[in-house]
């Protein structure tokens, strides 16, 4: 059993609880926490008994962002030699879904790793933004290109430019969230949501989030040709034949690949 630091590691039922934990700083991401995180999440990819994973913070904090004390002294050559930030993308790459449950500051990384889930469940006291221009830098792991993304070039323009936070309802109006629930239920409402997640057929959960991602990186008519072909691969497994036979027998369908 790997012996984190910084973040606490769970399971339960076939969702992977990871939570994010250095409260005394606001869970400010510095280079071990980022090692750990990628490291627990990855190993949850893998896990043939892990369905879905949710990423949460603790104390007042999702995160607050990228670990000041340790990027201030970094000189361009520091930066550029480490690329720094680059073992973030490996959020990214992972197949399995994966769910933000975010109370209180996700600000600067923490707001970009809230973005590098697959969607984000916020307590009514999330505070969302990229305050980096109050540091003399802008964001680093994404945030232009996810917020503009997800919330249009306006709004991304407006918060990346004044580094102002918005909160939970601004930022489910706005396209940034998916749900806003009672602080203190987040992550239950995150865990459900991963378990209904990981009800399903995993195959195809993972190929609905690739095509859903492909949306960001390619043109509508290549995005819908993916989907096709995608959709018809699907006629290749006992889930699609178990899901529609359930349906026209009329009980819940047991998928086999889960
Ligand atoms: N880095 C390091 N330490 C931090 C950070 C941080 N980002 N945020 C808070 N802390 C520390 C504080 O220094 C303080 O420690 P100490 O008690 O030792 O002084 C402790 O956490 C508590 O913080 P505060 O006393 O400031 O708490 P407040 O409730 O008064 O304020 C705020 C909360 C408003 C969230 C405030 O802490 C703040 O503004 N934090 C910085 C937010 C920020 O600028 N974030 C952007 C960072 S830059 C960045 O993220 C670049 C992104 C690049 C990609 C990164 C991928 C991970």
């Amino acid at each position: 059993m790997t012996e984190y630091h910084n973040i606490l590691v769970e399971q339960q039922g076939r969702v992977g609880l990871v939570t994010l934990n250095r409260p005394q700083a606001l869970n400010a991401l510095n280079k071990a926490t980022m090692e750990e995180l990628v490291s627990a999440v990855t190993a949850m990819d893998s896990d043939p008994g892990v369905g879905a994973v949710v990423i949460t913070g603790s104390g007042k904090a999702f995160a607050a962002g990228a670990d000041i004390k340790e990027m201030a002294a970094q000189g361009y050559m520091d930066m550029y030699a480490a690329d720094w930030f680059r073992g973030w993308e490996d959020l990214t790459r992972l197949r399995i879904p994966t769910i933000a449950a975010v109370s209180g500051f996700a600000l600067g990384g923490g707001c970009e790793l809230a973005m590098m889930c697959d969607l984000i469940i916020a307590g009514d006291n999330a505070k969302f933004g990229q305050p980096e221009i109050n540091l003399g830098v802008l964001p680093g792991m994404g945030g232009s290109q996810r917020l503009t993304r997800a919330v249009g070039k306006a709004k991304a323009m407006d918060l990346i430019l004044t580094g102002r936070f918005i909160g939970a309802e601004e930022a489910e109006r706005s396209g940034l969230v998916s749900r806003v629930v009672p602080a203190e239920d987040v992550v239950g409402e995150a865990l459900k949501a991963a378990e209904v997640i990981a009800s399903k057929s995993k195959p195809v959960a993972m190929a609905a989030k690739e095509a859903v991602n492909a949306a960001f990186e390619t043109g509508l008519a290549q995005g819908v040709l993916f989907e096709r072909r995608l959709f018809h691969s699907l006629f290749a497994t006992e889930d699609q034949k178990e899901g529609m036979a359930a349906f026209t027998e009329k009980r819940q369908p047991a998928f086999k690949h889960r």
